[in-house]
């Protein structure tokens, strides 16, 4: 049982306090990061009452405690889920060797990558939505957001914690970069793509919830696998948070479409935008967009990185366990892959197709969100349905980028594609006519028109709660 040590400047179930070099390490960081947030954090609202949950124990009951707090007051800490006696290495090259509590030498670097990658999502992510309160639907969206966004502060802070306790040095100066790299930015760009993407309005940060935390969840889960135990530890408590995220995706879509829904059989056109709203088509475009580069997050198809993160036995499958053999030697796997322009199905080794199998993972537990959207759509009467585009689909990353597909998955031409992406992912005038409709509201209990009202409200608060304290 690790009870969170508020007492101290940076809670922590770590013993932080027997390790004072470490905890003076942190303790320099720890200003960085709150220059971060003023810099780059939530624009306006600072000072605001804010109810916010804080994680306050490790243990899966009660982990979290409501209240108000300014953002800036944040306790961000670093809290890892509790230690398993006698864990074991359960894939991989070393299945049944103890596993590492200290980074082994020889994969040191894959592992500090790897840390880094990880690390480098948080803060874009907090970048991108900074200026989404001025346009919040709702009070209750507007603290969801806020929420996911202290949280991603505090992700960033669990990874900085490992950086720091186990790469000496080296961590200390990527942990400074972390704070130095900027979402966008054209000379300090983030890592990975769909973290330099503009997140400008709500439906956007909708569908980054929804598509881009599922990727954060699929690879902290193939993390929370590893054989090294702090970041397998680390990662397993980080999905506790991540879980809210997700919803936050999933029903902040789910209430765009079925106000869509509602707003098309409301207008004798049929035309939700006429109503004020937005229509199914451009929401379909949206959903297009970020799905293709969410899946774009799991790196390429086949890749020699993701033989040796598994072999090395530091990134696992999703649920490695609901595997039966765990070493994923002399096994293949059919992939289809372009070649001369045409698509034909080619071997790979498992080992070098790890990408993809947790892509296909992701894939599966996204369409199961897709069904249950059509089926509230069925409910309604509405003659709509929304559906992901092919996993090949407007690709940048891995063997299908630079080749040109349909939303069904249909190879054409860069001509065919050039004519027809207008009807398949956002263009100016769509995002302008979205960002047209985004303005604030900011009255207990009322909502924009363009989303329909969530079914509660949070933590068993009525919906006209002052859930922020503008
Ligand atoms: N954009 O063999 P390849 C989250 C690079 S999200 C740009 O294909 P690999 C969150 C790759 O780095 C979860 N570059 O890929 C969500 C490599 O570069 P180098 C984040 C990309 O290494 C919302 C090259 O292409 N966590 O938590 O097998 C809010 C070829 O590499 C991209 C992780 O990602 C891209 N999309 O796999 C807040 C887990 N994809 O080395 C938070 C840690 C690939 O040639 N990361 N590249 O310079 C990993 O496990 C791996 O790095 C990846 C890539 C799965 C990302
Ligand atoms: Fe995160
Ligand atoms: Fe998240």
């Amino acid at each position: 049982m690790s009870r969170i040590d508020y007492e101290q400047r940076i809670p922590n179930n770590v013993g932080l306090s027997d390790d004072r070099r470490l905890q003076r390490a942190l303790e320099k960081w720890q200003p960085a990061f709150l220059d971060w947030w003023t810099d780059m954090g939530p624009e306006g609202f600072q000072a605001r009452d804010v109810y916010l949950r804080t994680a306050v124990s490790a243990e899966p009951g009660g982990w979290a405690v409501f209240d108000y707090v300014k953002m800036p007051d944040y306790r961000w800490g670093i809290f890892l889920a509790d230690q398993q006696e006698d864990r074991r290495i359960h894939f991989g090259d070393h299945i049944g060797e103890p596993v590492w509590q200290e980074v082994p030498g020889e994969y040191r670097n894959i592992l500090r990558r790897i840390i880094v990658t990880q690390a480098d999502t948080e803060p874009a992510s907090v970048e991108q939505q900074r200026y989404l309160a001025a346009t919040a639907p709702s009070l209750y969206d507007m603290r969801n957001l806020f929420q996911v966004n202290v949280e991603e502060g505090r992700h960033l802070w669990a990874m900085v914690y490992l950086l720091h306790k186990h790469f000496g040095r080296d961590g200390r100066d990527e942990a400074e970069e972390l704070l130095a790299r900027r979402a966008g930015d054209a000379d300090k760009p983030r890592m990975l793509d769909a973290f330099n993407q503009e997140c400008k309005d709500w439906m956007t940060f909708f569908c980054f919830t929804m598509f881009t935390d599922r990727d954060g969840k699929y690879q902290l889960a193939s993390l929370a696998e590893s054989g090294f135990d702090p970041l397998s530890r680390t990662c397993k408590f980080m999905l506790t948070e991540e879980a809210h995220h997700l919803a936050v995706g999933e029903t902040g879509m789910q209430r765009i479409i079925e106000r869509a829904a509602e707003l098309a059989m409301e207008d004798p056109n049929g035309d939700a935008r006429a109503q004020g709203g937005i229509d199914i088509p451009t929401i379909q475009k949206w959903v297009n967009y970020w799905f293709s580069y969410s899946i774009d997050l799991f790196g390429s198809e086949v890749s020699s990185n993701a033989a040796d993160f598994f072999g090395a036995g530091i990134k696992g499958r999703y649920r490695e366990d609901q595997y039966e053999e765990h070493t994923a030697l002399d096994q293949f796997i059919h992939l289809p892959v372009v070649r001369d322009g045409r698509v034909v199905t080619e071997e790979v080794p498992l080992r070098n197709a790890m990408n993809e199998v947790l892509r296909s993972e992701y894939i599966t537990d996204a369409e199961r969100v897709v069904k249950r959207w059509n089926k509230a759509l069925d409910k309604m009467g509405s003659p709509f349905r929304m559906s992901l585009p092919d996993r090949k689909f407007h690709r940048r990353q891995g063997i299908y980028a630079g080749a040109y597909f349909t939303p069904n998955g249909d190879p054409i031409s860069e001509d065919q594609w050039e004519a027809r992406r207008k009807d398949w992912l956002p263009t100016d005038e769509d995002r302008e006519y979205v960002r047209s409709l985004m303005k604030p509201v900011y009255e207990p209990g009322k909502m924009a028109n363009w989303i329909k009202a969530p079914s509660r409200g949070l933590n068993r608060q009525p919906l006209d709660f002052e859930y922020v304290r503008v």
